[in-house]
Formats: C-alpha cells, sequence, structure tokens
C-alpha cells in the first residue's frame, strides 16, 4: 500500500514511522509512506496555507489552493474545476461525499478532521482494503469548504474530544489500518485483533511466575486443560464486554456457546 500525507508539520511522523512495526513494514516493501508540506504547494512567494475567514470570525481557514495543488500534483489529476468535474456520477462505492478527485481516480483523498465519521476497526478493515490513500490532516479552525465539497472522497474523526490538528489523528488511524495489510504482522501476532473486531474484549492474560507476591494466577490456566482454558478465555472475554463496554455486545457476533455463557453471566 502507499499512503500519502499533507500536512504543515512533516516531523511530526518521523517518530512512530520509524518504529516498531510500521518501520519494518516499509522496509519490507509492503507500506511506503510518504509526507508532504503544504506549503511547498502554496503559489505565492511566502507560502502562505492559511487565511482569515470571510465573513469573521475568529481563527483562520486552510485555503483551497494549495491543498487542490498538492492532491492534483500526487495523484496526477488534472486542475479539478466547476467546469470539469462530474456529479453527482463521481460518486463512488464507499464514499461518504461525492468529489470531483472521484471523476479521475478511485484513491480515497481523506480529510482529518473532528467533524468526520468515527473512526473504529470496521474503518480500519475499509481503508486496509485499498492499495493507497491520501490523507490531508486538518489545522486551524478548518479548511476551506470546497475542500470539503470538491476534493476530499471522505472526512475521519478518532473520537469525540478535539486534538491541535490531524496527524496525530492521522498517526493513529495510518497505524490501525497498517497492521491489517497482509504480511505487516507475524501470524502470531495477527490473531490479536480478531476479539475487537467481532465485538468483545480481549480476555486476561497471565505469565510468569505462576505467584507473584502472592497474587496467584488463574488455576485453570496451568491445568493444561485445552476444553477448559478455552471456557475460561470465552467467559472473562465477555464478562469483561459486559462490565466495561455492554454496548458491543449489542452488535457482537458471538457463536453458540459464547451466547450461552453469556445467557449465563447475565442471570448470575
Ligand atoms: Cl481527525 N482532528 C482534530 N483536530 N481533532 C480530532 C480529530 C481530528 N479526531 C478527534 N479529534
Amino acid at each position: 500500500m502507499r499512503i500519502d500525507i499533507l500536512t504543515l508539520f512533516p516531523a511530526m511522523f518521523a517518530g512512530p514511522f520509524s518504529e516498531s512495526i510500521i518501520k519494518r513494514a516499509t522496509e519490507k516493501g509492503i507500506l511506503e509512506i510518504i509526507v508532504h508540506q503544504i506549503r511547498d504547494y502554496a503559489p505565492d512567494k511566502h507560502h502562505i496555507t492559511d487565511d482569515y475567514p470571510y465573513g469573521g470570525g475568529a481563527g483562520m481557514v486552510m485555503k483551497p489552493e494549495p491543498l487542490f495543488s498538492a492532491v492534483e500534483s500526487i495523484l496526477g489529476l488534472p486542475p479539478l474545476s466547476r467546469d470539469n468535474c462530474v456529479l453527482p456520477e463521481a460518486m463512488q462505492e464507499g464514499m461518504t461525499s461525492p468529489s470531483c478527485v472521484s471523476a479521475y481516480t478511485t484513491v480515497p483523498v481523506i480529510l482529518m478532521t473532528p467533524q468526520g465519521r468515527q473512526f473504529d476497526q470496521h474503518v480500519a478493515h475499509e481503508l486496509a482494503a485499498h492499495d493507497r490513500l491520501l490523507f490531508i490532516c486538518g489545522h486551524y479552525e478548518g479548511v476551506d469548504e470546497r475542500v470539503r465539497e470538491h476534493l476530499v472522497t471522505d472526512e475521519v474523526s478518532i473520537g469525540d474530544y478535539v486534538l491541535t490538528g490531524g496527524e496525530l489523528p492521522a498517526m493513529v488511524v495510518i497505524d490501525a489500518l497498517a497492521r491489517l495489510i497482509p504480511g505487516v504482522l507475524g501470524a502470531e501476532e495477527a490473531t490479536h485483533e480478531e476479539s475487537h473486531t467481532r465485538g468483545t474484549l480481549e480476555y486476561p492474560q497471565y505469565t510468569r511466575p505462576a505467584n507473584f507476591r502472592g497474587w496467584a494466577v488463574p488455576p485453570v490456566l496451568l491445568s493444561g486443560h485445552h476444553g477448559e482454558v478455552e471456557r475460561f478465555h470465552q467467559t472473562e472475554s465477555l464478562r469483561r464486554t459486559l462490565r466495561r463496554r455492554p454496548e458491543l455486545l449489542r452488535r457482537a457476533e458471538l457463536t453458540k456457546e459464547e451466547e450461552k455463557i453469556l445467557r449465563k453471566l447475565l442471570k448470575g
């Protein structure tokens, strides 16, 4: 997969993408991440990327021109305008907004903004299925509405709180989707995600020593009884989900066995 990121702060990405699993994936050639400075696409001498809002009000707004130019240049599109924009035919499957871009390419152009649809494990899977993505990290009080209307195909938020910009959210989203790309994780690591996708929380885990300062590991885990260990995992996973995130259970895909255990937990 190739991921292009448009940002005013490219240096923010250096740390997270040059460590651990993302680093390994880029070294293996499974993942290519290219960070672009939006400022480089500003046409004026001072490379200005923001301006005062029409109609007044607090804060600055990101100008449309640098963002359009950057996306057009990176994706190899002609200059988009009202005249060459085919709507609503340009609306493709999986897109949250019709976009001029979609008349020329199927690459999702994703604006990171607190007003976007909320990111979760399902969205991570959806994005991981593409072979190319482009992220725009929003800043200041927002971006010119024409960017939303005619350039981006998707808007994503990572939760109901306000951050200083879209950079950290883009890193969160990219980390979550990267680990879903085949080959990024080892077979062992890959099983870990399964539970959350299905709508239950992970069961509690223990490692040696069997007794740590008087706190013992649940004996069933030392029993060597595969069936009982499996049942312990299922029960504790459901118990934890019920207690901490009961709303997840309404959408969870449970096996017959898990449903039985859940009914028991709800009774007792
Ligand atoms: Cl995508 N951007 C900003 N600035 N704040 C956020 C966010 C995004 N998602 C949650 N909070």
